[in-house]
Parts: structure tokens; sequence; C-alpha cells
């Protein structure tokens, strides 16, 4: 099954290791057949090359929209090798046989990305080179077919290894990928369409165009197969591009729940340290304060139950301190925007503990879409990225909030965003008090805030819990006084909220009555 490689066709657009893979093959007594750009960069480079225009009889011609589209080639792409009939036309036509075909296609995507006129882009749908790569990919059989410049290494590899020649299993590899490449380039040309003409509102992001980044040891559970997908196109300074400087290999929860403390992190800018402490992708402790190990100590303080076995996410670069002291307690991914050397040797000692390290924090502004996949659907939907300031809000009691009251209602309010609903958040002096999430009724979560206080107070032998003098955020209105008169209960002062139930005029009354300053953002954050 292995095919020797006689003659190769070469046609591509980005010219990057053409020179050496064209020297290559040469040096291995291969012919080579190269539409125009690319038969001039190898003659250029001092090879023999023949011009397709030569095989086919034709020149290019249509400003080079048909150059390979001919029977000489595709003839050559497709004949079954060894079935007379198929042989018996070659012979006939004088038609020779094609073994490798090296193709990569017009750069259809980044003439989009930067923005060419309509013109420019409909020339630069190739349609003669994913011709070719589908004939050599369907015929895998007997042809070879290269698409992308990484994969130039291993053919060579490949041909040195077999004496010239290629294995089925390699030819199947790259034919899968081929098909993959030509699938995604005609995903991005109907997007492409669907943007420009139909002004459909969800195109670049949801998509076909997907990689396969890698496959994860299982899913949430064991029973389940999972894998990482990355979109093409430009990153996100997200997890995927973070360098794993320890540990073990990323679990899809672990992924998961970095992303939501990271996500977390980012909101608090790269300025003032400030500690994320995750546990099944909602947030059990956050603080910013002047140190790092300062936000770690408070962040850990809020409910230092749940914080075992967490996922740590910071703003700023570790340092050893503070390294030192996440190592005091089992943690399973700690991700921050870089690390001293002293923290990366604090951790070096806890080898299990994975490390992420990236460039830089995500925008937590930036637009995009999330999928949710439904039975017999996918719903899509535009990112959470709304946000307000201090600017935006309304107070709508007697009493407005103190300068501190309102640093409070932000952070709790910035915090509350990233907890699942019904999120209520009880902050205090830049660190959160209590957090209550996912329950199905607003009060229950106003309550295990609370409890998680009391909690805290208890352990650490504080005279009250924070929740005493803090500010609480509701992710979304307080439907009836009760939730609100629970967190008056716990000690709010000042409460955070997006207004506009039909009962707010009751639950405005309740909070003038138990003297709370409450501000409404006009902006809900479910996040289910
Ligand atoms: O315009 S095309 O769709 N018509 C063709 O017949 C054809 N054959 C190869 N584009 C075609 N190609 C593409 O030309 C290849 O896919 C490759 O991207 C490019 C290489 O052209 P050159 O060798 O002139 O630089």
């Amino acid at each position: 099954t292995d095919v020797t490689i006689k003659r190769a066709l070469l046609s591509v657009s980005d010219k990057a290791g053409l020179d050496d893979l064209g020297a290559k093959l040469a040096k291995a007594g291969v012919d080579l057949v190269s539409t125009g750009g690319t038969a001039k960069a190898l003659r250029d480079s001092g090879l023999d090359v023949r011009d397709v225009s030569d095989v086919t009889g034709f020149p290019e011609m249509m400003d080079g929209r048909v150059k390979t589209l001919h029977p000489m080639v595709h003839g050559g792409l497709l004949a079954v090798r060894d079935d007379a009939d198929h042989a018996a036309a070659m012979e006939t036509h004088g038609i020779g046989a094609i073994d490798l075909v090296v193709v990569n296609l017009y750069p259809f995507e980044s003439t989009v990305a930067r923005g060419a006129d309509r013109d420019t882009v409909i020339e630069n749908i190739d349609i003669g080179g994913p011709s070719m790569v589908r004939s050599a990919a369907k015929n895998h059989r007997y042809v070879t077919i290269v698409t992308d410049p990484a994969d130039y290494p291993e053919l060579l590899e490949e041909l040195a290894n077999n004496n010239g020649a290629t294995t089925l299993e390699f030819r199947k590899r790259m034919a899968a990928k081929a098909f993959a490449a030509t699938a995604a380039y005609d995903a991005a040309i109907s997007q492409w369409f669907a943007y420009t003409d139909q002004q459909q509102k969800f195109p670049p992001q949801v998509s076909m165009t997907r990689v396969l980044s890698g496959t994860l040891r299982y899913g949430e559970n064991p029973h389940q197969d999972a894998a990482l997908y990355l979109p093409r196109g430009p990153h996100t300074n997200g997890l995927p591009q973070a360098q794993q400087v320890q540990g073990k290999e990323l679990s899809y929860n672990n992924y998961n729940d970095a992303n939501a403390a990271f996500e977390l992190a980012a909101e608090f800018g790269g300025q003032e340290p400030a500690v994320v402490i995750v546990k099944h992708a909602n947030p059990c402790g956050v603080a910013q304060r002047s140190t790092l190990l300062e936000a770690w100590n408070d962040a850990l303080a809020c409910d230092s139950v749940s914080a075992f076995g967490g996922i740590v996410a910071t703003n700023v670069p570790l340092d050893g301190p503070t390294a030192e002291a996440i190592c005091e307690i089992f943690t399973e991914v700690v991700v921050a925007p870089g690390a001293d050397d002293a923290a990366k040797a604090a951790f070096a000692r806890k080898k299990n503990l994975r490390l992420l390290l990236t460039d830089g924090l995500p925008d937590p502004r930036r637009a995009g879409q999330t999928l949710a996949i439904i039975a017999g659907g996918i719903l899509v939907q535009d990112r959470d990225n709304g946000a307000i300031t201090a600017d935006d809000l309304k107070v709508v009691t007697d009493r407005a909030p103190t300068e501190q009251e309102l640093k409070d209602c932000l952070f709790a309010w910035t915090v509350a965003r990233h907890v699942k609903s019904n999120a209520i958040v009880y902050a205090k002096d830049g660190a959160t008090a209590g957090i209550g999430a996912g329950q199905m009724n607003r009060r229950d979560s106003s309550r295990i805030a609370a409890m998680k206080a009391a909690e805290a107070a208890e352990k650490y032998g504080w005279a009250a819990p924070r929740t005493v003098g803090s500010a609480v955020a509701s992710d979304a209105f307080f439907p009836f006084a009760d939730g609100l008169l629970a967190a008056a209960e716990a000690g709010a002062t000042a409460v955070i909220q997006p207004g506009g139930s039909i009962r707010d005029e009751e639950v405005i009354a309740a909070a003038n009555e138990a003297g709370l300053a409450m501000v409404f953002t006009g902006m809900r954050h479910f996040r289910h």
C-alpha cells in the first residue's frame, strides 16, 4: 500500500517553506509541476519545474480563474490506478498520474479580515485549489495530499522513512485533514455571504470553522467523552492560550472552572491585586487588596470550607508569599497573568497543582457569543458584556449610599454577575462577605450567603459577620420584599439590584423602613 512519489503538483498561495520542500522533493527525484506563481518561486530558487499549462495544453486564463481545472490534472488525480478501464483512459488521453498534491488556498479569510472590497473578496474564493484538494483526498488510496505548510516536515520524514513513498496510514490522515480544510474554507465563504448580504447577526463566532485542539481525558463525568475546540481566527487571551507550567493535564471541569475564575479576575483590571476562588464555576471568595497576599487571605476567609480543592485566579502576576499561602490548602488550578520565580518555586513543590500562566487578561467587555445545546437545537446569544458605571445608578431610597457603600455595591455587583442565578453577594471593603448561588428562589440565596458569613465569623473568631455593614447585590430584581429583608437582617446597609419588578414600590418601602440605601442598575445579569 506504499505509493512512491514520482510526480508532484505544487500550487500554493502561502509560499512559506516552499523552496525547502521543492528542493528536497527534487533531490529525491520527484518531477515537479506547478501553477504560475508557485512555478516562478521554485524556478527563482533554482529548481526545474514543469508548468501546469504545459500539462493541460491550455494557458492559465481568465486572470488565473482557470489554471488547473482540466482532465489532464483531475484525470491524473482521480484515476484508480489498478482499474483497467481507468488505466486505458489514461493511456488513450496521455494523462500522467500525479502522486502528490501540495496545495494551500487563496487567502479568503484574511482578505475578508483586512476589509477588502467585495470584488477582491470574490476573487479570493479559490475554486481550482479545493477541487484538486478534494480529488486528491478522495483518491488517497494512491495520492498524497498536503494542505498545510506545517505538515511539510512530516511529509519529508515520511518519504525518508519509506524510500520515497508514503504509507496508506499517512495518506488517510492527510486526506481527513484536507477535507476538514475545504469544509472550513467553504464555511467561511458561506458565513461571509450570510454576514455581508443577509446581515445575519451571528456569523463569525458561531461557525463550523472550529478546530479541534485536544481530546480531554473525559467530560464532566468519566463516562462522557470530551474535547476542546478553538475558533479559527484571532484568539482571546484565554486558557487555551495559557502556558501550563506544571501539574496534571487539565480536565473538562478544570477548564470550565478556571475560565469562570479568570473571567471574574479580569473584571478587576491589572492594577490593584485581586484574587478569585471558584468551586463548580461559582466564586466562593473574591477580594481586592493592596497586596495579593491580603487579597488571597480575604478571599479565602469568605468561605474557606468551599475553597478546598478550588480554582484560583488572580488579575496580577503571582508572588512568592501568595503562592506559599495558596499552597497551604489543596488547590486544583491556579491561573494568573504571570508569576515570579519565588511563586513558581513554591508551586513546584505541589506536583499535581496545575499552574497556568497567561500573557494578560481577557477583555471582559469583548463581544462574542455563547452557545447552549438543547435537545434538537442550539441556543445562541451575545456574551453578557453589558456593564454599568456609578453614573448609571439610580438611587431609589430616601437615603443615598455613602461613598464606601457605593464602592461595596459595585464590587458586589461585579461578583454577582459571575455567580449562577439566583445570585446574592454581600461585600464589604473590597471583599465578598457571603455568596449565595444557584438557588431556585432569591430568599434562599440571601439566607445561604448570610449563613456562610456567619460561619466565617465563627471560624475566624470575628466579633460579627462581615455582612454587618455590607452592601448586597442581587443579579435580578427582588420580586418580593422578603429577600431584601433577609439581607437587612444579616446587617447589609446598602443594596444594588436591577429594579423593574411590578412590586418595586413595595421593595423600596421596605428598604426605607429598614434604613437601607438602594440603587437600581437597570441591567440584569442572569447566569444560568
Ligand atoms: O482561480 S482558481 O480557482 N482556478 C484554478 O484553476 C486554480 N488552480 C490552482 N485557483 C486555482 N489555484 C490556486 O492558485 C491554488 O489553490 C493556489 O492557492 C494558487 C496558486 O497560484 P500560483 O501558483 O499562481 O501562486
